[in-house]
């Protein structure tokens, strides 16, 4: 259960999610600075057999899976955007419309293009594989940093224009783009290639400075010292 809060704490909240999820540690970021209590529910996607519980509540068999008194939402962008509808925050979702749309093209951007290269090519075969001892392909890495230029170049323009992402205000494209940004990062390559932009480091900077970022670290790199 998180952080205890009078006004929310009968809320009948369940978080189904996998530890070691880019896209769970989203709505555990926005649950945490909503300041939500909730339960959690840790189910893999990637058993094999599949877990039948999380099969019956997961419509693709896709992790997070948000239940809120017996409604449920699968896909992070809209369990997202239904927490701050409900527990209203101006800033998680800013007014001003192009710095909405710089947010709503940000979260597409990683969804679309982002979340593969960096976290299933370049962070899974260059840090979680061989943590786990299987096997690496080194040609996922390759590709996955080439696809990654684009991704990154954009969000350095994004970054520098200085609507949103700017490591101090929280909007949902910070919650989005940071636990995928902390995986692309672990990888050497992945941090050298951040490094090249400048406005995006910036506000990677910040952002590993923000409490809803520290709290939710899913606990990679004690895995990987095998503490
Ligand atoms: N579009 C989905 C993507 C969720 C997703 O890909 N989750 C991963 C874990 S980070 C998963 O469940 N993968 C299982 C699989 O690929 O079979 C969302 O936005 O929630």
């Amino acid at each position: 259960m998180g952080a205890n809060n009078s006004a929310k704490a009968d809320l009948d909240v369940t978080l189904w999610g996998y530890r070691y999820s880019v896209y769970t540690r989203i709505v555990r970021m926005v649950l945490l600075h909503l300041d939500v209590p909730y339960r959690a529910r840790e189910a893999d996607p990637f058993a094999d057999p599949p877990d039948p519980d999380l099969a019956r509540i997961a419509p693709i068999g896709r992790v997070p899976v948000l239940d809120h008194a017996g409604f449920t939402l699968s896909e992070t962008s809209a369990i997202c955007r239904y927490l701050a509808a409900i527990f209203p925050n101006t800033a998680l979702v800013p007014e001003a419309p192009q710095a909405r749309a710089r947010m709503d093209q940000t979260i597409a951007t990683m969804d679309a293009h982002g979340y593969w290269p960096m976290v299933r090519q370049v962070f899974a075969h260059a840090v979680f594989r061989p943590v786990i001892g299987a096997a690496p392909d080194g040609a996922q890495i390759t590709e996955g940093l080439v696809a990654a230029v684009p991704v990154l170049r954009l969000l350095n323009e994004i970054a520098a224009e200085g609507r949103i992402l700017d490591g101090k205000s929280l909007c949902l494209a910070d919650m989005h783009l940071a636990p995928m940004i902390g995986y692309f990062e672990m990888a050497p390559q992945g941090l050298r290639a951040l490094r090249t932009y400048p406005a995006l480091m910036a506000w990677w900077e910040g952002m590993q400075r923000q409490r809803v970022y520290q709290d939710t670290d899913p606990g990679i790199a004690t895995l990987a010292s095998g503490a």
